[in-house]
């Protein structure tokens, strides 16, 4: 299926950028290497490298303070020394790093992944530094990589709405927060994620992040693919949204049931990476408004209440090996906002049960520690 980003090309359509932060584009160019002195040998320093690590101090959720403190965005290795009389090895060149919040991904301008800081320990070369000059160079230094490349930082909410295109994700999440995102009959209306708070009485907030639409080949880029199954990752519960009569991309396309995206989502987590399908999960079957809806939900539930063995039966080329467990699962119409008040209750309520299972499981695990009192010294009278 040759689905990619051209249909949203097509359309026109310019891209919001609200409150979705963060994407940088950066130049990163390595030092260039100094040169050798072929009369002694003399190999020149290598050029300094630009890394991309974890930012020290705070912890911060956004790239903008990357971006206020270089607006020019290009970072450059140092220069390595040439290789003089004196000192017959040349120095290297200082390496620049680049310090970014924990959760950013750093692509080439194609998209593909060089590497991603999600802990304290990772450090990303984004650009190499130049050899010094050796005899294998005629003893001149060698120029550095020099490129651009993106840093995305991946969405941080407590809630991410996994569906395929046009299931109502976005008039979900406008119904149940302020946020106001793009919504239209078309697939792909939404092409970044956005962030919506929900706010329950006692102040209590939640937040839920409006993800583009997934359809089957995501994982290997197909629509929007990849660039956007990676914000799955910062959640801490995914809620599942379809639409109860099924999704077609086009007339070209296979028909799906609900039951089907469902399964497809499903694998398509699976295979972007199998630690996401454990994750906590809830199930929205939208539309519940449409001609038909009833009789449709009553076969879905039927489906769903025998969810191994349904997918059991299912032809292997769609079938996950590794199956979502749902904590709730919802029938509601965002657009008529049936249901809607129910499904924000749950989320809090689903929420605040793993909250609590994982304060359980930590508490198991937790042995009182009698320490000695510290030793003293004599003390003086
Ligand atoms: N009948 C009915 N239509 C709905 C409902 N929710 C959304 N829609 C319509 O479905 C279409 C898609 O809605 P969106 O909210 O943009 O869907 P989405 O899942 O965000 O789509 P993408 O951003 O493209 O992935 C729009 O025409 C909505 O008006 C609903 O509960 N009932
Ligand atoms: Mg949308």
């Amino acid at each position: 299926m040759g689905l990619s980003k051209s249909l949203i090309e097509l359309s026109g359509r310019t891209l919001p950028r609200k409150h979705f932060i963060d994407s940088l584009r950066l130049h990163v160019r390595g030092g260039t290497g100094g040169n050798g002195l072929e009369k002694y040998g003399g190999v020149g320093g290598k050029g300094g490298d630009v890394y991309f690590v974890a930012e020290k101090k705070k912890n911060s959720q956004s790239l903008r303070a990357l971006h206020k403190a270089n607006p020019s965005q290009a970072y450059q290795g140092g220069v390595g020394k040439n290789s003089m009389k004196m000192a017959i090895k040349g120095v290297p060149g200082e390496d620049v790093l680049i310090e970014v919040p924990l959760g950013v991904v750093v692509m080439e301008e194609t998209g593909q992944i060089i590497g991603e800081v999600n802990q304290k320990e990772d450090k990303v070369l984004a650009a190499r530094g130049g050899e010094g000059g050796n005899p294998k160079n005629q003893f001149r230094g060698q120029k550095g990589e020099n490129k651009f490349v993106r840093a995305d930082l991946k969405v941080l909410a407590d809630v991410g709405l996994v569906g395929f295109p046009n299931a109502g994700k976005s008039t979900l999440l406008s119904k149940l927060s302020r946020a106001d995102p793009r919504i239209a009959s078309f697939p792909f209306t939404t092409i970044k994620p956005e962030l919506g708070i929900l706010e329950y009485p006692d102040k209590r907030q939640i937040s839920m992040a409006d993800l583009p639409g997934l359809i089957e080949g995501a994982h290997m880029n197909v629509g929007l693919g990849y660039r956007f199954l990676r914000h799955v990752e910062r959640t801490r519960l995914l809620l599942f949204v379809v639409d109860i009569s099924g999704f077609r991309l086009s007339p070209n396309h296979p028909s799906r049931t609900a039951f089907e995206t469902l399964v497809l989502l499903n694998k398509e987590l699976e295979l972007y990476k199998e630690s996401l399908v454990d994750k906590p999960a809830m199930l929205a079957v939208n539309k519940m408004d449409s001609p038909d809806a009833e009789a449709k939900y009553e076969e879905f539930v039927q489906q769903i209440q025998n969810y191994e063995k349904t997918v059991a039966e299912m032809d292997e080329s769609v079938r996950p090996q590794h199956l979502v467990t749902f904590d709730d699962v919802i029938p509601l119409s965002g657009l008529q906002e049936w249901n809607t008040d129910l499904l924000k209750t749950r989320v809090r309520d689903v929420i605040d049960y793993h909250a609590e299972r994982i304060r359980q499981k930590e508490l198991e695990g937790w042995k009182p520690r009698i320490k000695p009192l510290k030793e003293r010294g004599a003390m003086l009278a």
